[in-house]
């Protein structure tokens, strides 16, 4: 295999490519699944019965939305910021509720990408009119940086959706400090963790038989192909999940079923692919209680309260400054 590419590399997207495709062994980013088609994409799985962290997540923003929402009560009312909202189906819970109780409150969704918000803020103004909606477009830690300053309120800060778990635990450290680095010592962080469980069922939750999440892997090859003249055959790569109950890491990987070459326009490269050799694509870790403690504290915030679903599947954790 030859690296050759003619200049510079144009955006992230095609310096990471380049950079996975060309390591050994090699990897692709899992943020990149997410373009229009990826989407909605995950959508489906989120609605599928299989990727039970949905119906979990939820079960527990229904179960406590009355405690939940006291805790986030302050007196000169509060700003719900919440990083990555998506189309806000569980959020919405608590926004209702909030809503319902008159509680002082704005809520400012934090999203890249425009057009999530724009559908996400018609939405919650149809279904939950009266709401102070304020969408934030930007990277999580721009926006976060920049609402800081935003008001003298009290701070409420929603990751939902184990988002965390996409992150090794170094860069998951990275990330809970960056929050815990815009919090004052009021504020405070509301995220969901999923939890170690029978290795099965997570399993089954990243290798559905409806073919959606395999859909949602090869994404990453279908993305390359468009946007970097990529001639990646995708059925020529099968997805494969594996679970490591003692680490609690989850990891998809796409493996060529053959060896093959393929050609990338915007490297002028050839790829070579041995038989079965894999390309790693996503981690989805799961947690336990010590791990989220010890996460916790390197980024200098202490777990307040958890609540669980009845099963203890998931966890949702409130996190101050420690
Ligand atoms: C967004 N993220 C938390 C999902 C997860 O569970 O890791 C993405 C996903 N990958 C496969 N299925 C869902």
């Amino acid at each position: 295999m030859k690296s050759i590419p003619t200049t510079g590399f144009k955006t992230a997207f095609e310096e990471d490519v380049y950079k996975g495709l060309t390591s050994h062994p090699k990897y692709l980013l899992s943020k990149y699944i997410y373009d229009e088609k990826g989407d909605k994409l995950f959508q489906q799985i989120m609605d599928m019965p299989e990727y039970y962290l949905t119906n979990c997540e939820l079960g527990i923003l229904q179960e406590y939305t009355a405690p939940i929402a006291k805790s986030f009560n302050a007196a000169g009312g509060f700003d719900l910021i919440e990083l990555g909202a998506g189309d806000g189906k569980k959020t919405k819970v608590l926004l209702e509720h909030l809503n319902e109780q008159n509680y002082d409150f704005s809520y400012l969704p934090v999203d890249i990408s425009e057009h999530v918000l724009k559908v996400l803020e018609a939405s919650v103004r149809k279904e939950i009119p009266g709401i102070d909606i304020k969408p934030q477009q930007g990277t999580y830690f721009k926006t976060l940086e920049s609402l800081a300053d935003f008001s003298k309120r009290k701070k409420v800060i929603l990751v939902l959706g184990s988002n965390i778990g996409n992150l090794l635990h170094e860069n998951a450290i990275e990330f809970l400090r960056n929050i815990q680095q815009a919090m004052a010592p009021e504020d405070m962080l509301f995220m969901g963790f999923d939890q170690k469980k029978n290795p099965q069922k997570i399993l089954d939750a990243y290798n559905d038989p409806h073919g959606i999440t395999e859909a949602f892997n090869k994404n990453l090859l279908v993305r390359i192909n468009y946007e970097l003249g990529g001639e990646f055959n995708p059925d020529t790569f099968k997805h494969w999940e594996t679970y490591d109950p003692e680490t609690g890491t989850a990891k998809s990987f796409l493996v060529s079923k053959l060896d093959q070459e393929v050609f990338i326009e915007a490297f002028n490269l050839k790829v070579h692919f041995d038989a079965w050799e894999s390309i790693h694509t996503e981690i989805s870790q799961k947690y336990d209680e010590k791990v989220v403690e010890w996460l916790a504290g390197e980024a200098g915030l202490k777990i307040e309260t958890r609540f669980a679903d009845s099963e203890d599947c998931y966890r949702n954790y409130i996190f101050r400054k420690k």
